[in-house]
């Protein structure tokens, strides 16, 4: 099993040597350097590398043709994020195709391994793009618009990628090939820690999405304006920070603002314009509604209380994803062979996937390998060598069932 070389050729790539953390984002050049390596080491494996018209790579063992099985994820990461967050499942994926081959399997349908564009949003701060791109679940004109904090449009940036953004669209023939895809992913949560487990299933994706704040006040002197005078964004924008903890522990559900910008951002000036993302994320969609409107309530308040405009737009909107039952259960299944003991766990998460979203177009399952921390979208994101092999091998007895069925 080739997973350590391969490991050991990816992980230095994108990682801030004083953080750990990286920051592969679409376009940029860890990410391009990422994309390299994978290519790379597909077509080590005589595996022919096509690029979709969103920029998602696809490596394929066998002529293209319906009937086919993929695996894969993602290689970009949040800005400083973990090294197993997408590149485990990518690493898994080549990986598996070695034992397989060391096997002596020679699959009458074609495998296919991919690699999709922009999971994270961390760049552009809508998630799985190349995916959605790809499933027509987004419009292309919105996507070659988006902008990362230097203004730079993902026209520009995939031009500079050398690919060409007037192509974006959906892609229904790669899509209509497959038969299933699974995808193998670092658990980012502490389910299996404290088990005898190193691999689980998915069975749900909860529902989530993402909501751009915005909030113009007026520009002044931090010394010279009278608290009474002030139209400060930034308070509105604190208790909208406040009300997303608050909303999200009265429901259970979990609730979060990042990406904060302050325009301008002095020390001893009023900002005019404050920024940021909520992200919110419940069991259930009333739940989840419910949270957002508590957020969205408390931000409205605050800013008519502070003379401050607001404005909220939805970004993403991932509705709950149920993996379908019949797959889900067969990877169980498969998964059962190997365990240490009987009781493989199927697992429900908050986090979004490629899968989640893949998975209203093909059948689609998901293997979780064990993270002992339970930490993700973090350089502290963890999961132990030997779990990582154990991951592998489960990949790799899953794409033979469905291979050989
Ligand atoms: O945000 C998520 O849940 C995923 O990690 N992209
Ligand atoms: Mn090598
Ligand atoms: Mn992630
Ligand atoms: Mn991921």
């Amino acid at each position: 099993m080739d997973f350590d070389h391969l490991w050991a050729e990816l992980a230095p790539v994108g990682r801030d040597p004083d953080s750990g953390g990286y920051h592969r984002h679409a376009w940029n050049a860890a990410d391009a350097e990422a994309r390299a390596w994978f290519t790379d080491a597909a077509r080590a494996r005589d595996l022919d590398v096509r690029t979709d018209r969103n920029g998602n790579l696809w490596a394929w063992w066998g002529e293209p043709a319906p009937g086919a099985v993929a695996t894969g994820s993602h290689l970009d990461s949040v800005p400083d994020g973990g090294a197993f967050d997408g590149p485990l499942g990518v690493a898994s994926a080549l990986a598996a195709v070695d034992v397989l081959r060391e096997r002596g399997l020679t699959p009458d349908r074609p495998l296919a391994l991919a690699v999709f564009v922009e999971e994270e949003g961390g760049r552009f701060g809508v998630p799985c793009l190349g995916i959605r791109l790809t499933a027509g679940e987004i419009d292309p004109d919105r996507v070659r618009a988006l902008t990362d904090a230097d203004g730079t449009t993902w026209a520009e940036a995939m031009a500079r990628a050398g690919l060409d953004p007037a192509a974006l669209g959906p892609d229904p023939h790669t899509l209509g090939l497959l038969d299933a895809f699974v995808e193998l992913h670092v658990e980012q949560g502490r389910h299996l820690a404290d088990t005898p487990h190193a691999v689980a299933a998915a069975s749900t994706v909860w529902p989530h999405g993402r909501w751009r704040l915005d909030l113009t006040g007026r520009a002044d002197h931090a010394g010279t304006t009278r608290l009474e005078d002030r139209a400060d964004p930034m308070l509105p924008f604190a208790r909208t920070v406040l009300a997303a903890r608050e909303s999200a522990a009265a429901h259970d559900a979990r609730a979060t603002v990042g990406k904060v910008r302050a325009v301008p951002n002095g020390t001893n000036a009023i900002a005019s314009r404050v920024s940021g993302w909520l992200d919110a994320r419940a069991a259930d969609r009333s739940t989840l509604e419910a949270v957002v409107a508590g957020v969205r309530g408390e931000a409205e308040r605050s800013a008519a209380e502070h003379g401050v405009e607001l404005r909220v737009a939805q970004e993403s909107d991932t509705p709950v994803v149920e993996f379908p039952h019949a797959l889900r259960d067969r990877v169980a299944a498969v998964l059962e062979r190997r365990a240490p003991e009987p009781g493989v766990p199927v697992l429900p998460t908050g986090a979004g996937h490629d899968a989640a979203v893949l998975a209203a177009h093909v059948p689609t399952a998901m293997l979780y390998v064990r993270n002992p921390t339970g930490v993700s979208h973090s350089p502290h994101e963890w999961a132990d060598p030997e779990d990582c092999h154990v991951g592998v091998t489960a990949l790799a007895d899953v794409l033979q069932d469905l291979l050989e069925r």
